[in-house]
């Protein structure tokens, strides 16, 4: 840890700021070269303490940058975890105001609801399929309060993960009636297919994500609560949106996810 706590108030409110002005800001190791993950942590710590005094609740938790097509995307080697706010939930083949974002991208996850507690250190994957009580398919929608995407692993963790919305619906399943490392998908923009992979791209198993998620929580005191909803991780790249876009994620056993960008 590198900064005090005033710091870190002060960088938690710019990036704040820019979500809510959607005006988009450096990076801010340009300005503190010398953060450290703790650091990052902390003032994405800050963000949802503030969202919550403002009366945001909670919605899930998310692992980013768990596909290799998303660490190429980004430039970047390991994954992150970040925070769903209840204002980020649209409907499943709902409209999105464009508006609400400053570049938004999607992007297709497997997303988990859990019936048992998880905690690190030391969360495998057994013990998150234990723990599951159902699959589903979900888009995350990401923004990001830097300019054009351009961060580092530091400057995103701070910006908890590009965090702006998701989407959810489609079939819940439970996770012994799939394969979910080659459960595929397909996504469309506009009609026309644009990506197309299989849920292995995860870590080789989404459930993997889960599990990093709840050691990384461990070092900050914390665990999986008893029926949270958590995103894995895109499983191919992030595809730029532009008003009017309409998207639609065609998944294997666990049905369709769509939505209008407006
Ligand atoms: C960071 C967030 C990554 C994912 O699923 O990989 C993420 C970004 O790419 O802006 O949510
Ligand atoms: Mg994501």
């Amino acid at each position: 840890m590198t900064l005090d706590q005033a710091t870190i108030a002060a960088l938690a409110a710019r990036l704040e700021e820019a979500e809510h002005k959607r005006a988009p800001l450096t990076k801010i190791t340009d300005e503190y070269p010398h953060l450290d993950w703790d650091d990052a942590y902390a003032i994405q710590e800050a963000i949802r303490a503030s969202k919550i005094k403002a009366g945001v609740r909670i919605a899930g938790l998310k692992c980013g940058l768990t596909s290799q097509a998303k660490m190429k995307q980004m430039n970047v080697t390991e994954p992150v975890f970040g925070f769903l706010c209840d204002y980020g939930a649209y409907p499943d083949g709902g409209e999105v105001p464009f508006d609400k974002f400053i570049a938004p991208r999607i992007e297709a996850e497997v997303a988990f609801v859990t019936h048992t507690e998880l905690s690190g250190p030391g969360c495998h994957i057994a013990q998150v399929l234990a723990a599951t009580e159902f699959v589903m398919p979900a888009v995350e929608i990401l923004d990001s309060r830097y300019r054009d995407f351009k961060f580092d692993l530091i400057s995103v963790v701070a910006d908890n993960t590009s965090a702006a919305g998701f989407v959810t619906g489609g079939r819940a399943r439970c996770i012994e009636e799939l394969d979910l490392p080659t459960l595929g998908l397909v996504v469309e923009k506009n009609g026309r297919i644009v990506e197309l992979a299989a849920a292995a791209a995860v870590l080789g198993h989404p459930a993997t994500s889960v599990a990093m998620l709840a050691n990384n929580l461990a070092r900050r005191g914390q665990v999986i609560p008893a029926g949270s909803f958590i995103m894995t991780g895109g499983i191919t790249a992030a595809i730029g949106i532009e008003r009017g876009d309409a998207i639609s994620v065609r998944f294997q056993d666990l049905g369709s996810v769509s939505l209008r960008f407006v």
